[in-house]
């Protein structure tokens, strides 16, 4: 059997695979808001930050990692597992001084790893994507070179500022003693490999595209982008590999405590998104995956990995080789929950029926859908911005502002992703939100496109439990032939009577969006 375990901004969670009965053995997940309150972190992450710093606790998920496995080990014999791999949220960085490494090769069994691993912290709190801090550090490496897309073509992104290279920066700029202290800087995910398998772990192109600092090409440290980010920083990132890479066993602090066989190898970990892909079985070009999580996503698989250089998205690993281009979204259930919250309306106010009773009004209103501080476009903004008649700015009648805001966040992608001459062929949706079918809906009409969902909707999770057993030799045909089924019956397809409301709707989302941005 094949562990994957997601560590993303809300919750920590795990899927078990048996690739042999093609099954599913055993899930389970930890929310850090409703299980570890004493954190205060209802979202996952410390509210209120300065400046636009948005953090997180790394105690609290090493408080998570000893709770999903006790759970975990409930669940399934943890014994026959025999590779672990993971993936995390992207862009978080854990900084750690000279004594973790003696601190995880030493990992008592009977102790928690909060309190045996959170005095190596040099830096207490973790910046996560979320954060918007960086804008000066943003200006001043793309300055450091004289083709302000240079980074761009080096990295696969434009210098970005939840990234983790102008985070690198600021810290080293607001604390020099913490950073000079700093032994180890770690992605989320690399974070977390290390302390299953008791020593440092490698970053995988995935996750360390999310950086800019790897030069993709070369799949390496660029030592230019090194050097502008932060001095000495090569010493203190670690190596990089590819997630499906074995890199070490797992520490006897797991085997002891939890029970895992002590031969049961750790492969890499990779960022939420790419392990997404690979979930979704979306790992060679063709399908077009939205995520509908904290952020909502929108990615695909290419082929290579030249960048695009409209400066839009990303260009990140692909876990199973090649590339992938992702565009990231802030405002995504964030900004469907505080709408409900808003409306007083639980979520079956998004569904089917209420849905369908507006759909003569479809394309009608609109709504730029931002809460908070939006990444694409990059603006912040304080709350949603309407367009429609006095009943629907005064934020009447809960089914049309629903529609609207969803209208708003697929019309967004739209404008920002997909060729809006050429609508994608399939789309396939994941993450919470994507079992809603109302949501479904208004996504196959708004991008005249036909949507999937596939049977299991933890899709970062699983997987990184496939490309546990990808590591393990087991082809990826296979293992998307068992493990990324569409669910019976469940496709979309789009209302084609509808292609002139949204062909139209998105001019004026568009000419809406310009006033504000
Ligand atoms: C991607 C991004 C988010 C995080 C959290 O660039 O910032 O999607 O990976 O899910």
């Amino acid at each position: 059997m094949f562990l994957g375990i997601d560590a993303s901004t809300q919750s920590l969670s795990a899927i078990v695979i048996d690739p042999s009965t093609g099954t599913v053995a055993a899930r389970e997940s930890v929310n850090f808001g409703a299980d570890l309150p004493e954190f205060d972190a209802p979202h996952g992450f410390i509210p209120g930050g300065a400046d636009g710093e948005v953090h997180a606790d790394p105690r609290m998920w090493l408080k998570a990692l000893d709770l999903l496995m006790d759970r975990l080990r409930g669940a399934a014999d943890l014994g026959k597992i025999r590779v672990i791999a993971g993936d995390g949220q992207q862009h978080g960085s854990v900084y750690l001084d000279e004594t973790f490494d003696g601190r995880l090769a030493g990992l008592d069994p009977s102790r928690d790893l909060a309190g045996q691993l959170s005095p190596a912290l040099s830096r207490a709190t973790s910046p996560i994507w979320m954060d918007h801090s960086t804008g000066d550090e943003c200006a001043e490496i793309t300055a450091s070179f004289d083709d302000p897309l240079e980074v761009l073509r080096r990295t696969g992104s434009v210098v970005t500022e939840r990234f983790t290279g102008p985070q690198i920066r600021r810290f080293f700029k607001t604390d020099p003693e913490g950073y000079a202290r700093t032994r180890h800087i770690h992605l989320v995910s690399s974070f977390f490999a290390s302390v299953l398998a008791g020593r440092s772990a490698p970053v995988d192109p995935g996750d360390g595209s999310g950086m800019n600092l790897l030069n993709l090409a070369r799949g390496t440290w660029d030592t230019d982008l090194l050097a502008h980010a932060a001095p000495e920083l090569a010493a203190k990132l670690p190596s990089v590999e590819p997630a499906t890479h074995i890199h070490g066993v797992i520490s006897p602090y797991f085997s002891g405590r939890y029970g895992f066989a002590e031969d049961c190898r750790i492969a890499g970990f990779t960022g939420d998104n790419p392990a997404s892909l690979v979930g979704m079985g979306a790992s060679t070009p063709g399908n077009v995956v939205i995520s509908l999580g904290t952020s909502d996503t929108w990615f695909s698989a290419c082929e290579g990995v030249a960048s695009r250089m409209d400066g839009i998205g990303h260009i990140f690993g692909n876990p199973c080789g090649g590339g992938m281009a992702l565009v990231c979204f802030a405002n995504g259930s964030l900004a469907r929950e505080a709408l409900r919250d808003e409306l007083g309306v639980d979520w079956d106010a998004f569904e089917d029926e209420a849905l369908a009773a507006t759909r003569d009004r479809a394309g009608r209103e609109l709504m730029l859908p931002f809460y908070g501080p939006e990444i694409t476009p990059l603006a912040k903004f304080s709350g949603p911005v309407r367009q429609g008649d006095a009943a629907f700015m005064a934020g009447e009648n809960p089914p049309l502002q629903i529609r609207a805001l969803l209208e708003g966040q697929f019309l967004n992608m739209r404008l920002h992703s997909a060729d809006p001459d050429s609508p994608p062929s399939r789309i396939r949706l994941t993450g919470g939100a994507s079992r809603n079918n109302g949501i479904a809906r208004i996504a196959a009409d708004v991008l005249q496109a036909p949507v999937e969902r596939l049977e299991s909707p933890d899709s970062a999770a699983l997987g990184s439990a496939m490309i546990a057993a990808l590591a393990a030799g087991h082809p990826v045909g296979e293992l998307e032939e068992a493990f990324c089924r569409p669910v019976a019956g469940s496709r979309i397809e789009p209302d084609t009577a509808l292609a002139m409301t949204y062909r139209d709707a998105l001019t004026r989302f568009d000419a809406l969006l310009r006033k504000h941005v």
